[in-house]
């Protein structure tokens, strides 16, 4: 600890860092982090509890059903009444999921999140008003580039084991190939098959931007904007539908939110793995509009 500004406990970001990946949830909970920025000016991180599902309890292409809390920061993003897209909680506030799923549709009345959902439709479903639709300003529907957007709710969640937020991973993170992480969705399960009733997931394999760019996959299209997860041989993938969903990695019991469903030839094809928005790229955009939109606290 480095001292004390303005009633609050002052850390250096490292041991804020630490603190949020610090097994003691009491720690977690309690305190906001500061630093100070050579403009004199303060930089807040704040430290919520994130990235954990209650014990539990007991397509996607290739998926299974998946059960209540075992993905609690899931939410589907409904537009005049259909689900279009998934998405992640990151805060009370805020979702995150893919530009391509909002771009145009700027309009946060026509958007309802359900939140807490296995199946749908459901009758008395937890669904929340759209304050506000942001998606990368870099994002243009020719490319495949910057492919982040962000919701923001009218009114707070409440965590309940069932409607959970997901960690953000940290700066500069890499994976290892071969790394298994879990993506979900009310996605078709065959290519051009019907939304899934019932939110579908799986299990699936890092891959690196090395082989996903190899001649016979993604010829080069690949960039450090995106991530490859799946199989090379094909049968397990995310599908139309499961776009802005999570990629969500489990790290020393907790879940972060490595990437955002975004695209792929087809679904579940031989060499054609499903492509995710790589979230260590667009987190200083998503704390910039956060921050922009709730203040620095
Ligand atoms: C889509 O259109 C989509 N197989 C999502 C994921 C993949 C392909 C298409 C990856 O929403």
């Amino acid at each position: 600890m480095d001292g004390r500004t303005d009633g609050w406990p002052v850390f250096k970001l490292e041991v804020c860092s630490a603190m949020r990946s610090s097994g003691n949830a009491h720690i977690r909970k309690q305190f906001s982090c500061k630093a100070r920025c050579n403009s004199g000016k303060v930089t807040t991180l704040k430290c919520l509890e994130c990235g954990s599902r209650p014990k539990h309890l007991t397509r996607i292409v290739g998926g299974n059903i998946s059960q209540p809390g075992q993905f609690p920061w899931q939410v589907s993003l409904h537009f005049s009444s259909e689900h279009i897209c998934g998405g992640s909680i990151i805060t009370s506030r805020w979702i995150v999921t893919a530009a391509h799923c909002v771009f145009g549709f700027a309009d946060p009345s026509l958007w309802v999140v359900h939140v807490g959902e296995i199946e749908q439709p459901v009758h008395g479903a937890l669904s929340l008003a759209v304050a506000q639709i942001i998606h990368h300003a870099r994002y243009h529907p020719k490319g495949l580039d910057y492919d982040v957007a962000l919701v923001k709710l009218t009114k707070h969640l409440v965590f309940n084991g069932l409607v959970e937020p997901i960690c953000l991973p940290n700066y500069g993170e890499e994976y290892d190939e071969g790394t298994m992480c879990w993506i979900s969705g009310w996605g078709a399960t065959e290519d051009k098959g019907e939304t899934s009733v019932v939110l579908q997931s799986a299990m699936v394999p890092l891959l690196s931007t090395k082989t996903c760019n190899q001649p016979q996959v993604y010829q080069g299209f690949i960039s450090p904007w995106m991530i490859c997860a799946g199989y090379l041989g094909g049968g397990t993938d995310s599908c139309q539908g499961d776009s802005g969903g999570p990629l969500a990695c489990e790290d020393s019991s907790l879940w972060k939110l490595v990437g955002t469903t975004s695209w792929g030839i087809g679904c579940a094809i031989r060499n054609k793995p499903g492509v995710y928005t790589r979230i260590t790229q667009s987190l200083h955009w998503i704390r910039q509009q956060m921050e922009r939109e709730d203040g620095p606290n």
